[in-house]
Order: structure tokens, then sequence, then C-alpha cells
């Protein structure tokens, strides 16, 4: 696309420091859909937006390289897909799509991080916590994606879900048998603060062995901030919030991929949320930069 991330795109991936690709599916998105247009509305809206964070710090140190959508329903190929694309040294970045599509990211991470010998570690921002073993028949559900994780080998004590307030009750019985997995309410944000959350996961995750990965679900963020996607559910968190907590687990922890999930431009009102998408996505980049991580 003509002017695509204006003035951070690179033509090759060995000149880049941050990859990005799209998976453009929303089959299993449970009540509204249009999650598969988020890949195509986010790269067209980037042409608009200056390499500039919100305080004015320049972002040109960000070289990305666009590998295009994976189109495919198939979740085994899917994983096949992103293994390759996580092969690469840097930051990545996966436009989905619904939060389905994270279990083919998990999967390829889960995978990668055994290649180098790390733990793979999954920070799931979201109002729901997405452990259901099935919903409405599919286990491949939106709905699923944390449970197919533990199924897959992710440790309770390396699942931490934060943003929560929309629970199914098989969900509840299911926390009972992952006690290790750690829960943080939208309440719970509330109470502590981010920065307080920040340093409960550093305690967590702070040793080199660890590598993460941030499933963002633009739907953590309160309807209000966020009104494009699927499922809203009210009293979430702050655009505020959600950019605190972002940016400083990238900047103090070791993260190296993320996908941003279920914006819906087919729901959304004058593009709100594909923007604070977008924008939120800038601000990770700054952090990288600050911290050195994007050189
Ligand atoms: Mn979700």
């Amino acid at each position: 696309m003509e002017n695509e991330f204006r003035d951070l795109m690179v033509e090759t991936p060995n000149e880049a420091n941050v990859f990005v690709c799209g998976i453009p599916l929303d089959k299993n998105a449970s009540v509204g859909k249009g999650a598969r247009f988020a890949p195509k509305t986010l790269r067209e809206l980037s042409s608009d937006l200056p390499p500039l964070d919100r305080v004015g710090a320049d972002l040109r140190k960000t070289k990305i390289f666009d590998y295009g959508d994976f189109i495919d329903d198939n979740f085994d190929k899917l994983t096949w897909d992103l293994q390759g694309f996580l092969k690469n040294d840097g930051f990545h970045v996966i436009f989905g799509g619904d939060h389905s599509i994270a279990i083919a990211t998990e999967r390829a991470f889960f995978d990668k991080c055994k290649l180098i010998g790390k733990i793979p570690v999954i920070i799931h921002l979201d109002a729901h916590p997405d452990i259901c073993d099935e919903y409405l028949g599919s286990k491949f559900s939106h709905a699923c994606p944390i449970h197919r994780a533990l199924d897959y080998g992710f440790k309770d004590e390396n699942i931490t879900l934060v943003g929560i307030r929309g629970f199914e009750a098989q969900e509840i019985e299911t926390f009972k048998k992952h006690t290790k997995l750690d829960v943080f309410k939208a309440d719970d944000v509330k109470q502590l603060g981010v920065n307080t959350l920040i340093e409960i996961l550093k305690k967590k995750y702070s040793d080199e062995k660890y590598e993460l990965y941030l499933s963002y679900d633009i739907d953590a963020n309160d309807p209000a901030y966020a009104p494009g996607t699927g499922t809203p559910e009210a009293f979430g968190m702050t655009n505020f919030e959600t950019v605190e907590f972002v940016t400083k687990l990238v900047s103090e922890l070791n993260v190296t991929a993320m996908d941003l999930v279920e914006i819906s431009p087919t729901l959304d009102v004058n593009n709100i949320t594909s923007w604070l998408g977008l924008k939120t996505l800038y601000e990770i980049f700054s952090s990288l930069i600050k911290a050195n991580k994007i050189k």
C-alpha cells in the first residue's frame, strides 16, 4: 500500500527491526464480526500517521517490514506460517482478526521459545479470560485461546490475564484447576494501579530465561475508548491505563512478539478503535526505542 507506516517502512527483512503481518480471520468471533478488515484498515490509517509519538519523540529508528497477510483458517498451517515469521530477529506485531488467531500465534511462539531454550510467557490483556475449553460447539472459538495454550504446553504460572471483567461459568471452574494462573481483573488494575501491576510482573518474569508474548484484545479498553469491537464490555480500562501498561511491559520485560486483535472497523465509529490500536502501537515503538531495544 502507498505510504503505509509512513517513513517507517523498509524494503527487505534484513533492514528491519520490527516485523508486521496480518491474519484477516473473524469466523471464530461469537457476536460481532468485522475484525477481518482490521489489518487493511490499520495499514491504511498508518499512511496518515506521522512518525512521532504523543510527546513528539521521533520514531524513525523503527524499521518496519510488512509480511502482508496470512490468509488461512487452518490453525496448523497458520502456525507453520507464523513460525517462519517469528524467526526474524526483532519485535513482531500480528494484526488480527478475532482472538482465535492467538491459538496459532501462541503455538508458534511456544515452539520458537523451546527452540532457543526460553520459557514462553503469555500476557493476555483482555476483558475476557478466553479460557473456555469449548464455546458454541467450537474448540477454536475466540473464547478458547488460553485453554488451547494450556493444552499446547504453556504452564499456568506463565500465563497472566489482565483487564478481565466478563466471564463464562465454565471459566470460573477452569480457574479452580489452574491456581497458578494469575488473573488481574479490571477492578484489580484500578485498585493496584498500572505501576504496581508492572512491578508484580517484573517479579514473576524478569529472569532472562523468560520470553514474553503480549496478546492485546482491544476490548480490554472500556467501550467508551474502543467501541468498534465484537463483544464490548463495560467497566474497562482507560486508554491511558492500557498504553501505560503495554509500553512499560515492552520496555521493562523481554517482550518479543504481540498481537492486536478484535478491532472491528465495521462496528467502529469514525475509526476511533483502529486509531487507538495504531496509536498505542506507535507508543510501543517509542518505548522500545527509549529502552534501546530498537536501534
Ligand atoms: Mn479476547
